[in-house]
């Protein structure tokens, strides 16, 4: 049964990877959708493929979640056009370095902290009132193994992500005494371009990230989370960690190296 067809879903960081995977699961879907992302560009480009495949037309702006007035005036002009969201995928986020944390770069910490957890604190309460007010919503955060299990120099990026992961728990507790869902799918490795913002644009240093296993999609996560988003009103999953099958745990990977 399809309970995605009619939909708002509002899409953090719907301009690559799992956003932008999303964005053309839930159209196909027959969602309407609402997409944000700072480089409006690609939004733009992949809102008209959507017209043109699914005749799906989308809401964009160009939004930097870390900029908490930008959020607020994009939430306010949604909800004053009447476009309260069913559905918020907090997914825009990024890991920025990869290195002891003797040795890290604190411009690195204040991006992952600023995107990971205050931008996704900053969406959060600008449409979640909403939700609240007129009892209904479900908001999926994006988490990842990297929140259940620290590895080595990830440090920063794993605090964020078990931040994240407190987050997700807090508000489905605050959020009781209404219908409201709050779920959380956690990814291990899926190649989008996540490694290569990791790696600063070294696009050889985010494909060996990858090499000797076959790692998910931004689809095999899209796909989680339209079953998630698609399950019944009185079924919630709270946190759903989904790694390819050669990865073990969040570090331990069978590689053929030959
Ligand atoms: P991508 O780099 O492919 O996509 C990240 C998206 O986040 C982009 O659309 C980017 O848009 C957006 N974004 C980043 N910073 C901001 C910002 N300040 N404001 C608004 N949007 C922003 O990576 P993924 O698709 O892989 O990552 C999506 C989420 O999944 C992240 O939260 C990541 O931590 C999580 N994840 C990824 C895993 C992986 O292995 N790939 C595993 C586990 C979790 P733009 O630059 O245009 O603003
Ligand atoms: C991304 C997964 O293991 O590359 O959240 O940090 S990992």
């Amino acid at each position: 049964m399809n309970r995605i067809e009619g939909k708002l879903i509002l899409i953090t960081g719907a301009s690559s990877g799992i956003g932008a995977a999303c964005a053309r699961r839930f159209a196909a879907e027959g969602a309407k959708l609402v997409l944000w992302a700072r480089r409006v560009d690609r939004l733009e480009r992949l809102s008209a493929d959507l017209r043109e495949r699914h005749a799906t037309s989308a809401l964009l702006a160009q939004v930097d979640v870390r900029d908490r007035a930008a959020v607020n005036r994009a939430a306010g002009d949604l909800v004053a056009g009447g476009h309260v969201p069913d559905v918020l995928i907090n997914n825009a986020g990024l890991a920025s370095g990869m290195s002891k944390i003797h040795e890290g770069d604190p411009e690195d910490w204040d991006r992952m902290i600023d995107t990971n957890l205050k931008g996704l604190l900053n969406v959060t309460r600008a449409i979640l009132p909403h939700m609240v007010a007129r009892r209904r919503g479900h908001v999926v955060n994006l988490g990842s193994t990297a929140g259940h299990m620290t590895y080595p120099q990830g440090n920063v990026y794993n605090a964020t992500k078990y931040g994240v992961r407190a987050l997700s728990e807090g508000m489905n507790l605050d959020v009781a005494g209404t219908p409201i869902r709050v779920s959380s799918v956690d990814p291990g490795f899926a190649e989008t371009e996540f490694s290569e913002v990791r790696f600063h644009g070294d696009a050889a240093r985010a494909k060996a990230v990858y090499r000797g296993f076959q790692p998910l999609t931004a689809d095999d996560i899209a796909d989680a989370i339209a079953y998630v988003v698609n399950l019944p009103e009185h079924v919630n999953v709270l946190d759903m960690v989904i790694v390819p099958t050669a990865q073990r745990n969040v570090y331990v990977v069978d590689r053929n190296e030959s």
